[in-house]
């Protein structure tokens, strides 16, 4: 029997919809603080394709997640075209900046990232043997505009003011950038599909501020092309999008880009995505995260409302954007069990 959501991303609406979470290895869990701090840092966490995978694999026995996700993070890439990248502790990703030509011309050539990469191919491939047969393996990269917003600005920024700047003032720096992300994205998602990845997804967390043209351009276009690109070299590959608070935007998301899948965060309400947006196609999506924190009763009827609303298409539950370090566990427990309880 073919794996659940590889059935959803087909297009099959499942009677009990599969499940996985954004950030479902991570700092709410005690066996990965353990892990981590075995590791020494969160980068060096990354690069131990042993440790990746063991962190890759706590949710999953504890929680019997319908898939996985890679552990990596989508500064990677830029890290492999030769940004330098740290984090600090308690604020966040640090890189260095990209505020004209120069900043591109340091940069590698798009062949050279693998020498970088190749321990999360690494762990691609240990997690291909090592997860249970009917749990499905996501390898995942950042979007183009967002992992630009952090190599402009060099760092995380509530309003991507820089790269908004950019692309004010330097049009052509800042689509010569995105080009190139967009053109190592292919080359990163293909390694991580020939070691074992059988879906991917892309991450554009800050699609939410590209408005109008800019939208098509610098969030609708490097998604086509990447799919598009994909799908050519791995054919049947399924890909899932995420372009993150793109309300509107969401509609038609599918069938402008060639995704299977287009995942929404919770800024859109269920009722809203089940006639907007799963017409096209599988959406993932939508509870609020912070029911991870609060859990009890209002949990249980939103797990119930988001599946009942979702249930005449393909689903694949999970989060509205990542789980965060202080959510309870037992209320990942309480999310999965209600869902899978039979339909009341
Ligand atoms: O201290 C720690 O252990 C680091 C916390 C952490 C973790 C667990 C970071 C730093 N990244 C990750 C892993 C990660 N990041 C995964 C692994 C798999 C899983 O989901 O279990 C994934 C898919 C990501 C993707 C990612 N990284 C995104 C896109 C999704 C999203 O959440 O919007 C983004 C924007 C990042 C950048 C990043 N990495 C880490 C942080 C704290 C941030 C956000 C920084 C900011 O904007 O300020």
């Amino acid at each position: 029997m073919t794996k659940t959501i590889l059935r959803a991303l087909a297009g099959e609406t499942l009677p009990t919809p599969p499940i996985w979470m954004m950030r479902q290895a991570g700092r709410y869990l005690p066996e990965y603080k353990a892990t981590r701090a075995e590791a020494g840092d969160f980068l060096s966490l990354c690069y131990n394709p042993d440790l990746a995978t063991e962190v890759t694999l706590q949710p999953i026995r504890r929680f019997g997640f319908d898939a996985a996700i890679l552990f990596a993070d989508i500064l990677l890439l830029p890290q492999a075209l030769g940004a330098d990248l740290w984090f600090v502790t308690g604020e966040g990703p640090r890189l260095s900046t990209i505020t004209g030509p120069e900043g591109l011309t340091k940069l590698k050539g798009i062949d050279d990232i693998h020498e970088t990469l190749s321990p999360i191919y690494q762990t691609v491939r240990n997690l291909s043997g090592a997860l249970p047969a009917e749990t499905t393996l996501i390898g995942f990269a950042g979007a183009p505009w967002t992992v630009a917003t952090y190599m402009i600005a060099g760092q995380g920024t509530p309003d991507q003011g820089p790269a908004h700047a950019l692309k004010a003032e330097d049009r052509a720096t800042f689509e010569a950038l995105i080009d190139l992300l967009t053109a190592s994205t292919i080359e990163y998602l293909s390694k991580q599909i020939e070691a074992g990845a059988e879906v991917v997804k892309i991450f554009d967390s800050w699609a939410g501020s590209l408005k109008g043209e800019d939208f098509s351009k610098y969030a609708l276009e490097p998604a086509r092309e990447i799919t598009a690109a994909l799908k050519a070299r791995h054919p049947g590959i399924p890909v899932i999008a995420f372009p993150r608070e793109a309300g509107e935007g969401y509609i038609g998301f599918h069938a402008a880009t060639g995704a299977d899948c287009v995942a929404v965060d919770n800024s859109v309400d269920a009722e809203w995505v089940a006639e907007h947006v799963q017409p096209d196609g599988c959406v993932q999506g939508n509870l609020a995260s912070r029911h991870m924190v609060t859990g009890g009763d209002a949990l249980v009827s939103e797990v119930r409302r988001i599946r009942q609303a979702l249930s005449k298409g393909p689903h694949i539950f999970n989060l509205g954007h990542g789980i965060t370090p202080d959510a309870d566990p037992d209320n990942v427990t309480l999310m999965i069990e209600t869902l899978r309880e039979t339909q009341k």
